[in-house]
């Protein structure tokens, strides 16, 4: 079922999440379907994030989505027209988005490294090491808008969790008007339950946002001054700094310096606790650098700083609480996987998108967060559980995180990427 859902997705040099929702290349999905290729095919692993860094910019940045110049310009909104990256200095040939997600890709890189290691995939990684390093280096310095060492996300599609409770307060200060809407067509909610997925109303204020920022040729300088949405992201950030771990790990294996990139980790690693933690909370939670206060919603965002290979024992014992916790339900023997929101919140939504549903994503990267901190035990409790979903309900996109019916797109490539990598 998961290679089959791989195959099915595979479009030349890379893989679309889903053949009807999402038909161009995404970013960080990218990232996680090259752990999947390592187990079947290890030269499209490679294959495939070599052609999502073929699209990156001048300035470092990684696009979050790449698109198929062969697809209509009407199947996926927004589509490359909204976007009109052609027109913008330092933009690659190929038209893709402004924004970018999470930079898993150093992870993904030498997780698959690691999972297939050969003559060919160390030239390949070699290849895309100054590549990871220019990713880095755009999202540490550009992207630095809260000067304190963190990169800010400046859309809620960069966090990849679009309609996360995470973003409420900090949207809500977004200014929408449903003129501008009424301007397009969605096409999510063709192929998906328009209940699973965001509101009318977040996506009014997606489009204003990425209008502003669109309107500066998607330029970094000055975003305090002029962007509607700033915020520093506890999974953004996490990323960002297991990236300089991996590229550590990475550096050495082809012969370069990993010093800089374990300095890195261990700067990011202290910003993200000094700015993103809660003490009173116990869990990590995004800054809105436009009020300068952290937002309050507990989300499972909150435990991905356990990707960190250095995150300090006090930080690892309160995510494993918070994890532990009715909450979020980790434990050895658990019937199901995390759910992406606090289960006994309010606002917890099991059916819709970011909001309640499990993700498999997500979960792996608790799971790697758990294997790195000393806890076999849970990362098996999870993993048991993570391998069960998948398997009886298939590789959806998301699962109801009470029943494990799969919801959104049938045939998902992360969901079956990372089923095999847990299942190994
Ligand atoms: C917007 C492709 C992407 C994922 C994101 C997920 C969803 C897009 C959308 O799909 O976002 O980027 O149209 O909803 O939220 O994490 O990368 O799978």
């Amino acid at each position: 079922m998961a290679r089959a859902t791989l195959d099915g997705n595979w479009e030349h040099d890379h893989t679309v999440p889903s053949r009807t929702l999402y038909p161009h290349q995404w970013s960080w999905d990218s990232a996680f379907v090259a752990i999947g290729w390592a187990h079947l095919r290890p030269d499209r692993a490679w294959t495939e994030l070599t052609s999502l860094f073929d699209a990156q910019w001048r300035d470092g940045r990684v696009p979050h989505i790449v698109f198929n110049p062969a697809v209509a310009d009407s199947a996926y909104f927004p589509g490359p027209r909204f976007w009109a990256s052609a027109t913008v200095e330092g933009a690659p040939a190929t038209a893709t988005s402004g924004l970018v997600q999470p930079p898993v890709h150093a992870l993904a890189a030498w997780h698959a490294y690691r999972r297939a290691p050969s003559e060919y995939a160390r030239a390949a990684l070699g290849r895309l090491y100054p590549r990871l390093v220019a990713q880095q280096r755009y999202l540490t310095t550009r992207r630095d808008v809260g000067g304190a060492g963190l990169a800010s996300i400046v859309h809620p599609w960069e966090s990849g969790l679009d309609n996360s409770p995470a973003w409420d307060d900090p949207l809500a200060a977004v200014p929408a008007e449903a003129a501008v809407l009424r301007a397009y067509r969605r096409r999510d909610i063709v192929h998906a339950a328009a209940a699973h997925r965001p509101t009318d109303l977040d996506y009014a204020r997606y489009v204003a946002i990425v209008t502003a920022y669109r309107a500066a040729n998607y330029r970094d300088d000055d975003l305090i001054d002029r962007h509607p949405f700033l915020v520093e992201c506890p999974l953004f950030n996490a990323a960002l700094g297991a990236a300089e771990s991996a590229l550590a790990h990475i550096a050495e294996e082809i012969g370069a310096d990993p010093g800089p990139h374990r300095q890195r980790a261990a700067r990011i690693t202290t910003a993200l606790v000094d700015r993103l933690y809660d003490p009173t909370t116990g869990t990590f939670h995004p800054r809105d650098l436009r009020t300068g206060r952290l937002t309050p919603a507990r989300t499972v965002l909150g435990l991905t700083p356990l990707i960190l290979p250095d995150l300090p024992p006090r930080q690892v014992e309160a995510i494993l609480v918070e994890a532990g916790s009715p909450r979020f339900g980790l434990a050895e023997r658990m019937a199901r996987p995390l759910p992406s929101h606090d289960r006994t919140a309010a606002d917890f939504e099991p059916l819709r998108y970011w909001r309640g549903p499990s993700w498999m994503n997500i979960n792996w990267l608790v799971r790697r967060g758990l294997l790195a901190h000393g806890q076999p035990r849970l990362a098996v409790g999870l993993g048991t559980s993570m391998v069960e979903l998948a398997a009886t309900a298939g590789c959806h996109e998301y699962f109801h995180p009470d029943t494990g019916a799969g919801l959104g797109s049938p045939a998902f490539s992360w969901t079956a990427a990372l089923l095999l990598d847990t299942l190994t």
